[in-house]
């Protein structure tokens, strides 16, 4: 019998990934999707599997919903992937963060306990749980110190899955994955917010992108590897959390170097703070500025995962290294502004 599994928020980057390396494997795949005016599947039109999942119209917020699909379903594993996911979005909106990212949770775990579901629970946790914690790496065993109502909101979920997996000896998983970028991205983000640009201005040499804190620090790996390792989560079931990245961690600056240097634009960095400007050599003109907006109230200003115990447990490591992810990026969105 195929094994069925459960993704939400199948709409997103990694839900697409994850649904291809799923059906790759053979599952039947359901997908929780949140109506809205503008999506029209388009990562998963990206892989061209939309007419090979299952896709059901339900906020993961509507418990009642929640209940019906999954009694009717009866999934062998859940992949909660659904989010409020933009950390910027969460200082502005803390109740709807909490609510989708924390309560939406609660359910799904109190469902599961209820129904007497034999189904495996899978938690996109985060390294924004971490914060601003004093190490030069971050494992299981760091501490957390979330910065943000989405980090907080991400800590109680991390939190409640391991309390249902010791009180009611429920399977649930907690991958705690640092920022996964790939051409599916979302464009709020900040690697896909440079890439996007850059693609237009290499050949319009016009308009402006303006950016927050360039010297935040971010372990950046390939979602389209990421999601393989919350397959390996559920299906060895050997330990209860992961910390997923790459181990190397890089500023937002060095990411448009990376880019630059590709396109081979000529570029020269000048002023301090929010006066801090990219020149292109061949115009003379800023074209990146500073943008206060773009800060944080609260930032995490360093990430870096040790991936020791997935290495040893998962036999797993990312492959794709951060210049080739922003040069991956970069191509894919040069092709689609040809
Ligand atoms: P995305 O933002 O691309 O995808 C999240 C999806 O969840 C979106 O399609 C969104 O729908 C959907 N969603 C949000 N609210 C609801 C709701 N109430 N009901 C149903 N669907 C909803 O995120 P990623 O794919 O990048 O990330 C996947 C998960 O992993 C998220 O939980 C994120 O927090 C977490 N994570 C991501 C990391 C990363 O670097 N990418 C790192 C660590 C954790 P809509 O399109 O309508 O907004
Ligand atoms: P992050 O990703 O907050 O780490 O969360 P994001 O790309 O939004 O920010 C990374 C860093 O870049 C700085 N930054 C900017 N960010 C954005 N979005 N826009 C800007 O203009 C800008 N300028 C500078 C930010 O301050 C920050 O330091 C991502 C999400 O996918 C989460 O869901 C996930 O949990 C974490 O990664 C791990």
């Amino acid at each position: 019998m195929l094994k069925k599994a459960i993704i939400t928020g199948i709409n997103g980057q990694d839900g697409a990934y994850l649904a291809n390396f799923l059906l790759s494997k053979n599952y039947k795949v359901y997908g929780f999707y949140r109506r809205n005016s503008s999506n029209d599947f388009w990562r998963l039109k990206y892989f061209d599997i939309l007419n090979k999942v299952t896709v059901i119209d339900l906020d993961i917020t509507e418990q009642l919903e929640v209940h019906y699909y999954l009694n009717k379903i009866k999934p062998d594993e859940i992949y909660n992937l659904a989010a409020q996911s933009f950390v910027q979005s969460s200082f502005n909106n803390p109740y709807q963060t909490t609510i989708i990212n924390s309560l939406a949770v609660l359910f799904f775990l109190e469902t599961i306990k209820t129904l007497k579901l034999d189904t495996s629970f899978y938690q996109a946790s985060t390294s924004e749980m971490f914060g601003n914690i004093n190490s030069t790496k971050q494992n299981e065993k760091s501490g957390f110190n979330p910065r943000s109502p989405y980090g907080v909101s991400k800590l109680y979920s991390h939190n409640m899955c391991l309390n249902y997996r010791e009180a009611f000896n429920m399977d649930t998983y907690s991958g705690i994955l640092f920022n996964h970028e790939s051409p599916l991205r979302g464009y709020e983000f900040v690697t896909r917010k440079i890439t996007n640009f850059l693609a237009s201005y290499y050949t319009n040499r016009n308009d402006k992108l303006h950016l927050g804190n360039l010297y935040a620090k971010r372990d950046w790996g390939f979602a389209g590897e990421y999601v393989e390792v919350m397959w390996e989560m559920i299906n060895k079931k050997k330990d209860f959390d992961y910390v997923v990245g790459t181990g190397r961690t890089t500023t937002i600056k060095k990411f448009i170097e990376f880019c630059l240097n590709y396109l081979e634009i000529n570029y020269q960095w000048t002023g301090e703070g929010v006066k801090e400007k990219c020149i292109d050599k061949k115009t003379g003109k800023a074209f990146i500025e500073i943008s206060k907006e773009h800060y944080r109230p609260t930032e995490v200003n360093y990430l870096k995962a040790d991936i020791t115990k997935l290495k040893k447990d998962l036999k797993w490591e990312p492959k794709i290294k951060v210049q080739e992810l922003a040069v991956m990026m970069m191509k894919s969105d040069l092709l689609r502004n040809k």
